[in-house]
């Protein structure tokens, strides 16, 4: 057990979550960045945290102003603070380039920046992404695969990567990237492609949906467990130096099998229910992402416990879970209809 205290930016996230709890399981005192908006709304905003209100404390503050975040440092010292939050929905990103870019960039350098001037002794955990290798150089990916992103949100995970190092150069202060690829679990988002497919499967099953519309069948990607994933992040921080990781599964599937699993999973036939859209699908695509793990696991001794059917069945189990009693279906049924989406000229659905 540890007495250290740690601050998480984006604990509401599907990952702030799931860390906000294995921190609390090994002693941490957790302090999280939430936005008023949700401070406002906690029903809705809250709903991955409410099992940990009692144990965390909220400090409200948002990405897009550096006196807030500056605010929380002064507040309290920290131990270690991992920078989850972004607009993290890559189709987003290129709807609204402008705000992505702006909290995912201007909010990471807030972040470094405060910490520099008030905490340098805090180590820094920057939440990279597969989606910096983009159109790829290499496979599989690895720490020294160049970056060639390719969509405004990839951009923006590259700049913030080249801040986190900058300023681990620049002022010898403790700060990694972790490069995570993609994952997923019941509490991830709707509008990512994985619980969009479990979530339309058990809806369609229990007769409450007809189909699914989806983009792109044939992309590839290498699909994890968050619970897993978060661990790593608190591995990179205890380690002698900073450094930068790749955590990824190995292994690529496409967004089709993905389909064929999980509503094979409910004995379905995703052919049967699934319809393509051209309106899914990106400007700019990666076809294909796998990572290479082999220094996480040599170093952080990080290995994911989840493989690709576990993942699939837990994410349907918990989907059938929530949707089969009333009283949750409605806060999920809440959700699905006010994702996370502005009034735009040219409207993309999730
Ligand atoms: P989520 O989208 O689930 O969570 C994002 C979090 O960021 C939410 O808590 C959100 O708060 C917060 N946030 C967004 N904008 C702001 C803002 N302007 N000010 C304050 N908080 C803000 O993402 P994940 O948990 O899946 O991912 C966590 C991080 O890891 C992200 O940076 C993502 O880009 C990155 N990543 C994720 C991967 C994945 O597969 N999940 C893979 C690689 C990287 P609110 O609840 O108020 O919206
Ligand atoms: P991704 O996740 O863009 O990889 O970013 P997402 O689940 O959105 O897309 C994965 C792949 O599925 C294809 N696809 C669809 N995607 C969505 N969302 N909706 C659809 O209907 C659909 N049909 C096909 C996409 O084209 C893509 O190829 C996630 C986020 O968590 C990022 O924050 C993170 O950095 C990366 O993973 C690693």
């Amino acid at each position: 057990m540890t007495s250290k205290r740690a601050l998480i930016t984006g604990i509401t996230g599907q990952d702030g979550s799931y860390l906000a709890e294995q921190l609390l399981a090994q002693g941490y005192e957790v302090h999280g960045i939430v936005r008023r908006v949700a401070l406002e709304d906690p029903e809705r905003r809250f709903t991955r945290i409410a099992h940990l209100l009692d144990k965390i404390t909220l400090q409200a503050a948002s990405l897009e102003s550096y006196p807030s975040v500056f605010s929380v440092f002064s507040g309290h010292t920290f131990d270690e603070c991992y920078h989850l939050a972004a607009q993290s929905f890559v189709a987003e990103s290129f709807q609204d380039g402008f705000s992505t870019m702006n909290t995912n960039i201007n909010g990471t350098h807030y972040v470094l920046a405060a910490l520099k001037e008030l905490q340098p002794q805090c180590r820094f955990y920057f939440a990279g992404s597969s989606e910096m290798f983009g159109k790829v150089r290499e496979t599989p990916q690895r720490e020294t695969t160049p970056f060639y992103p390719r969509s405004p949100y990839g951009i923006s995970k590259v700049a913030g990567f080249e801040l986190t190092r900058n300023y681990r150069e620049a002022y010898n202060l403790f700060c990694v990237s972790g490069l995570l690829f993609n994952h997923e679990g019941p509490r991830r988002g709707f509008e990512f492609v994985t619980r969009k497919i479990t979530n339309a499967a058990v809806r369609i099953k229990l007769g409450l949906a007809s189909e699914l519309r989806l983009g792109n069948l044939e992309a590839r990607r290498d699909w994890g467990h968050a619970a897993d994933y978060v661990r790593a992040m608190r591995l990179m921080l205890q380690q002698p130096e900073p450094d930068d990781y790749v955590i990824a599964s190995g292994e690529s599937h496409t967004v089709r099998e993905f389909c064929e699993r999980a509503f094979g999973e409910l004995d379905l036939d995703y052919a049967d229910f699934v319809k393509v859209d051209q309106r899914f699908y990106r400007p700019t695509e990666i076809d294909e992402l796998v990572g290479d793990a082999s220094k996480a696991r040599r170093i952080l001794g990080w290995t994911p416990t989840y493989t690709f059917p576990d993942l699939v069945k837990e994410m349907i189990e918990a989907d059938w879970a929530v949707l089969t009693q009333p009283a949750t279906r409605n806060i999920q049924d809440m959700n699905v209809r006010v994702p996370i989406k502005k009034v735009l000229p040219k409207e993309r659905p999730n």
